[in-house]
């Protein structure tokens, strides 16, 4: 895949495990629903903010929301005492998220320029990609991407970006959407039009790279002086110069001809060989279901146990309570409820209340 345009579905659901069958058999677990996404999706979740995962490898997975547990019939709690338990578990309901996919393009070198700058007919050029070229702004609409044979074993890739004009960084034009797209490319060109204001446009550019990211500014970079067809040496000649002294190699080529693009070719894979690629940010390691049990005394002798994770268990338990009570006591137990209520002085005949229940607390003997 790539792009993220054939995720059209809104909401994604895995299947539903089957339910247990009478003489104790397990129903069938659900199947795991997997969705494809491209190369160099980064997924987020979509209420936190938070950076779940960044796929770059082919193939890489992650799971985004676990199915529930199975629950156990009544007859997993059979005991000497209860031939026939009247109660039984539900299974745990499964994990729902709203995630944010963001396709962040892996390539060797970023083009950055204005639109109608020749971007496209660069890539066009240089590699096979067959992007559209016009003769307006704004033709690119979305990323191409191209790889530049060096030889036959040396290759690196170009990413064709749209056009971006001053106030992308603020989101003017297509700009915005696709600053993020070179934010990952260890080399940046900045095509210019040789016929157009070159050395004003680099600075604009820079400026709104700058502020989308001021990191992108340390990035290595070169210019490609595009359109030298349409002047002459000498204008060609003053306006690398004008340009080189923003501190930057420039390389004057043309798109049309031909002109300067093995040079360009190979001061570009000269510099993505000793380039590493950029640091991104790193996804947060998934976090396990929030455990804790607190314990808050709310009135005399009243006790409110606050533990997520017993609570949500304690929703689980159908049918009859009462005959379920030695049962849930033993989960207590094991959950370390017990232990802090006796670290909170709970004593013989106190209320307990949790997840919704209320108990008289008898000390385990
Ligand atoms: N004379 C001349 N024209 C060129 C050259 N390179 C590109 N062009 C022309 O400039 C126009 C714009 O080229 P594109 O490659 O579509 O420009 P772009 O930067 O991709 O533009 P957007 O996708 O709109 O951002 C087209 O008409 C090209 O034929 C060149 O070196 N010389
Ligand atoms: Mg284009």
């Amino acid at each position: 895949m790539d792009s993220l345009s054939r995720l059209s579905k809104r909401t994604y659901k895995a299947e539903d495990g089957e339910h247990g069958r009478g003489s104790q058999q397990h129903g069938r677990g659900g199947e795991d629903l997997i969705i494809e996404v491209p190369r160099g999706t980064r997924v987020f979740d979509a209420d936190t903010g938070e950076l779940l995962a960044d796929l770059t490898e082919e193939g890489q997975t992650v799971l985004v929301a676990r199915g529930g547990a199975g629950g156990r019939g009544n007859m997993h709690f059979v005991s000497p005492t209860r031939q026939a338990p009247r109660f039984a578990e539900a299974g745990e309901e499964g994990e729902k998220r709203r995630l944010r996919l963001e396709l962040m393009l892996i390539a060797d070198v970023g083009l950055v320029g204005y639109p109608n700058a020749g971007k496209s007919s660069l890539l066009a050029a240089m590699t096979r990609a067959h992007p559209k070229i016009a003769p307006y702004p704004f033709t690119t609409l979305s990323p191409n991407l191209g790889v530049v044979e060096v030889s036959d074993e040396e290759r690196f890739t170009l990413a064709d970006i749209p056009g971006i004009i001053e106030g992308a960084s603020e989101g003017k034009g297509l700009g915005l959407e696709f600053l993020r797209h070179i934010a990952r490319t260890r080399v940046l060109l900045y095509v210019l039009d040789a016929a157009d204001e070159p050395l004003k446009t680099l600075e604009t550019l820079r400026k709104e790279v700058g502020a989308y990211d001021p990191a992108l500014l340390r990035r290595p970079s070169l210019v490609a002086l595009n359109k030298v067809d349409l002047l002459e040496e000498g204008a060609v000649k003053a306006l690398a110069d004008a340009l080189a002294r923003e501190g930057l190699a420039v390389l004057p080529v043309s798109a049309l001809t031909g002109a300067g693009l093995a040079a360009l070719k190979e001061a570009l894979h000269a510099l993505v060989r000793s380039t590493p690629p950029p640091e991104m940010p790193k996804p947060v390691p998934r976090k396990g279901v929030q455990a804790g049990v607190e314990v808050v005394p709310v009135a005399e002798g009243v006790y409110e146990v606050r533990a997520p994770e017993v609570e949500r268990y304690l929703a689980r338990i159908k049918g009859d309570l009462m005959e379920a009570a030695g049962y849930l006591q033993e989960v207590f137990r094991r959950h370390g409820v017990e232990a802090a209520l006796r670290a909170k002085g709970v004593r013989a005949g106190d209320l307990v209340r949790i997840g919704g229940l209320e108990f008289e607390y008898i000390p385990e003997v």
